[in-house]
Formats: structure tokens, C-alpha cells, sequence
């Protein structure tokens, strides 16, 4: 699969709008801020192609870019942001049902923040990919704040707090340094 071959489809608000071609689709999800467009764009190897730093609050949409016309990135409205409204989370929520329940996801990407202990709210989108039974990684993005003498510490305290099994794996990963990008692609094209 040519990576370098994307192109953005569309940026979806409801289930009508999702790709109904059954083309592979690989998710990625994280909370607002984690530096999901960072890694996407980092994987891609294209500047700001996945929007970076989008307001949150208006970002309840899921992005579908086209790669080399074999499989989908999907770019999940990012979560956990405070300020978001009641009525703003519930259609988060609606939509993910929607998404989830559509069932092309090949292989999901779920993106947490080395320096801290994954959030509640990254602990509910593990237990939601354990849930419907897709596969999923998880990426510990920037590791370039990160020493490497705390990594290890680090991976383990995301693996217990979203209980993972052996089998799952967590990638150290930088969208600014491109650590991780070989494994993450090869992780990728694998599936
Ligand atoms: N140091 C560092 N900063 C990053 C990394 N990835 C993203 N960022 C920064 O984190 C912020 C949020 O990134 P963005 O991609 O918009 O996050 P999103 O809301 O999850 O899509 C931006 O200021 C990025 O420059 C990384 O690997 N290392
Ligand atoms: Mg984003």
C-alpha cells in the first residue's frame, strides 16, 4: 500500500455519509489533543493533511481519507475535552454507535500520551474496541518528551490501566521525531 497516495474523502456527521464501498478502514482514535493528525500526517508523511489543533467542540465528525485507493484512515472526532456541552457528548457518543456498528473497521489505532496515565475516557474507548472485538494497537505518542530510562514505566502503566492483553501491543511513537513510523506502518500493512 502506497502511503504516499491519500486523499481526503469526506468528513462525515451521520452513518449516511460513511464509505459503503467495504474497503479496509483503520481507526484512530484518542482524545483531543493527544496528537491524533499529528500521527496520522507523520504517517502519511504530509503536513498538516489531517488538520492539526481543529477547535474542540466542532470536530464531532469522522474523517475519511482514501489511501492508494486500497483502505481508508479514519480520523475519529478526538474526545475528553471539558469543555464540550452535554448535548455535544451524546452525539460523540451516537456516532461512535453508528460507526462501530457499520463494521468495516479492519484494525484499530488508539492513541494515548506517553507522559501520563491513559484517561477515564481512553480507558472507556479500550473497553469499547475489547468490546465489539476489533483489533486494535495502541500508540504512546510523544515519546520524545519522554526519557528513556521512564519508557518502560511508562508502557507498563498504560497496558494495566487499559488492560491489555500479552497480545496487544503499544508502540513508542513522535509525530515530531517520526519514532515508530516503520513499526506503525508495518503494523499497518500487515492486516
Ligand atoms: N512533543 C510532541 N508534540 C506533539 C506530538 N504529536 C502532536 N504534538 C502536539 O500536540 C498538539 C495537538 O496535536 P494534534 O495533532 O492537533 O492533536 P489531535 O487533537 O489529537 O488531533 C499540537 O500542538 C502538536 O504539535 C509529539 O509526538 N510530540
Ligand atoms: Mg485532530
Amino acid at each position: 500500500m502506497n502511503l504516499g497516495n491519500a486523499e481526503f474523502i469526506r468528513s462525515a456527521a451521520s452513518e449516511s455519509d460513511f464509505p459503503s464501498d467495504r474497503l479496509p478502514q483503520i481507526v484512530f482514535a484518542g482524545r483531543s489533543n493527544v496528537g491524533k493528525s499529528s500521527v496520522i500526517n507523520k504517517l502519511l508523511n504530509r503536513k498538516n493533511f489531517a488538520r492539526t489543533g481543529n477547535a474542540p467542540g466542532k470536530t464531532a465528525h469522522i474523517n475519511f481519507f482514501l489511501i492508494d485507493r486500497k483502505a481508508y484512515v479514519v480520523d475519529l472526532p478526538g474526545y475528553g475535552f471539558a469543555k464540550v456541552s452535554k448535548i455535544e457528548k451524546e452525539r460523540w457518543g451516537a456516532l461512535m454507535e453508528q460507526y462501530f456498528a457499520h463494521g468495516d473497521i479492519s484494525l484499530g489505532i488508539l492513541i494515548v500520551d506517553m507522559r501520563h496515565k491513559p484517561t477515564a475516557d481512553d480507558v472507556i474507548m479500550a473497553d469499547w474496541f475489547h468490546g465489539t472485538g476489533v483489533s486494535f494497537l495502541t500508540v504512546a505518542n510523544k515519546a520524545d518528551k519522554v526519557r528513556q530510562n521512564a519508557r518502560a514505566e511508562a508502557i507498563n502503566l498504560i497496558r494495566s490501566t487499559l488492560k491489555l492483553s500479552l497480545a496487544e501491543k503499544v508502540l513508542a511513537f513522535s509525530a515530531v521525531t517520526g519514532e515508530g513510523r516503520d513499526e506503525l506502518m508495518s503494523e499497518i500493512n500487515v492486516r
